[in-house]
């Protein structure tokens, strides 16, 4: 089977030399995603159930879908109470740590004064900033906790200044939800915790319930109920209620040369594949020789088999490619191509090639740089486009959680200035009252 070679566990080589540039294309393109009408044929219902029946829809929800039988609120409020934070040391100093990177390196993003520019005498434009006011933040459930994630999307809506940050992540069976999250949560000034998960969680964040905040923005990776859900209601013009972007499976791709470590490298793709079944991994291999391939090969075989989730591995693995490359402009070509979440620079003079990427959530340049201290501490955030959204979004940054006002301030010169292209253009357009607002003042001058 595809991800297997003589039981080896293997990424499908192509080399692009021996292939035709349309055959490259289909092999970058991503494996195709479930029905989105399916999906949002099951979201619907959810949906609309949650907006008409409130608290007692997502309650359900909640007990059928977690399983979580027990919960009588849909809700943890604020202040979290200090038993449900309980951690060890090092769990509290690692998230301490990661918080401030993050704080740090998303408050660097403020911009510190409006932007003032004068475009002609007395006409005066400018460009401010204010917070979104109520973001809700969805941290996924699934095979793994994500208190990371948590981080990554409170944080800068804290630097930003949003008033009102809801989370809202599926509980465990018991009810409970991980004290890492409630521990995140708490560190960014969360309001409350909505203990569910899917497009019920989506739906009580966008419209709201009698005892969940009603939201400005969603945002959060997911899986497809929770994407198919989020644009839903974004559509919905009634909810008032924007999204970060569309999601899907989480991916990387690897740019190796000679000068790589096999085993670097093998541990990058692995921390990718582990993600999901449905993660795509790709390694770009810049003029490496047989032997160099093997290496590396054989390093992804056996760090997979020690892996405790060697199955997801597997699955993942299954739908992941090497393709070998001549050049590091080619290599680049593809890459951009490609448009991945996660870029990795295994390569010599790493920096200067960051200038060629013109396509990527985020970068990591050098070999000492894994991707996972990226998804957890360095400072830059984790919630990236995947699924070749690398080539139209960013990914979450201080901008996602603020909006920019312009505004313009005209004197008597400005307007004698600027007037007449006003008026003439609204004679072109017919529209006489835009004009006259403009010849009714000149006439007091
Ligand atoms: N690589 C994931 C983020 C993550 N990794 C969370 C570990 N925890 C998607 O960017
Ligand atoms: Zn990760």
């Amino acid at each position: 089977p595809a991800g297997l070679q003589n039981g080896r566990i293997f990424m499908k080589r192509y080399i692009t030399a021996r292939e035709t540039p349309q055959s490259i294309q289909a092999v970058l393109q991503r494996p195709s995603q479930r029905s989105s009408d399916k999906i949002i044929a099951i979201c619907q219902p959810i949906i609309e159930s949650v907006k008409s029946r409130g608290d007692a829809a997502v309650l359900e929800y909640t007990h059928k879908f977690e399983k979580a039988t027990s919960l009588t609120s849909p809700v943890l409020k604020a202040p979290f109470h200090e038993s449900l934070m309980q951690l060890a040391p090092e769990t509290i100093k690692a998230i301490d740590i990661s918080f401030e990177n993050i704080r740090k390196f998303h408050a660097a993003q403020k911009e510190d004064k409006p932007l003032v520019v004068e475009t002609m005498p007395g006409v005066v434009c400018s460009r401010f900033s204010r917070p979104i006011e109520r973001v809700g933040l969805y941290v996924p459930g699934g095979t793994a906790v994500l208190p990371s994630t948590a981080l990554m999307l409170g944080v800068p809506a804290l630097v930003a200044g949003c008033k009102k940050i809801v989370l809202a992540s599926p509980p465990r069976a018991d009810g409970s939800i991980t004290p890492e999250i409630v521990y995140a949560a708490h560190k960014v000034g969360a309001e409350a915790i909505v203990l569910a998960g899917g497009a019920q969680a989506v739906a009580a964040l966008a419209y709201g319930t009698e005892s969940i905040s009603k939201v400005d923005k969603i945002l959060g990776p997911g899986n497809q109920f929770v994407t198919a859900a989020k644009m839903i209601v974004s559509n919905d013009t009634n909810a008032g209620v924007s999204i970060d972007m569309p999601a899907g499976p989480s991916e990387v791709l690897v740019v190796a040369d000679a000068s790589a470590n096999p085993a670097f490298v093998a541990s990058d793709l692995l921390s990718q594949a582990e993600h999901g079944v449905d993660s795509q991994v790709i390694l770009i291999a810049v003029g490496l020789s047989e032997t160099q391939l093997t290496a590396i090969e054989d390093e992804l075989h056996a760090q997979a088999n020690a892996l405790p989730r060697v199955d997801i591995v597997r699955g993942a693995i299954e739908h992941s490619i090497t393709l070998v490359v001549d050049t590091i402009e080619e290599g680049m070509r593809l890459s951009n191509q490609y448009a991945p979440e996660h870029l990795i620079l295994q390569v010599e003079n790493s920096e200067s090639i960051v200038d060629y990427v013109e396509n990527a959530g985020s970068v990591f340049i050098g070999q000492w740089t894994p991707e996972s201290v990226g998804d957890y501490s360095a400072g830059v955030n984790h919630s990236l486009p995947t699924f070749g959204y690398a080539k139209q979004y960013s990914g979450v940054n201080l901008g996602s959680y603020i909006k920019h006002i312009t505004s313009s301030n005209l004197t008597k010169e400005g307007l004698r200035n600027v007037g007449g292209a006003v008026m003439e253009l609204a004679r072109v357009e017919e529209l006489e009252a835009h004009r006259r607002a403009v010849s009714l003042r000149l006439g007091f001058l």
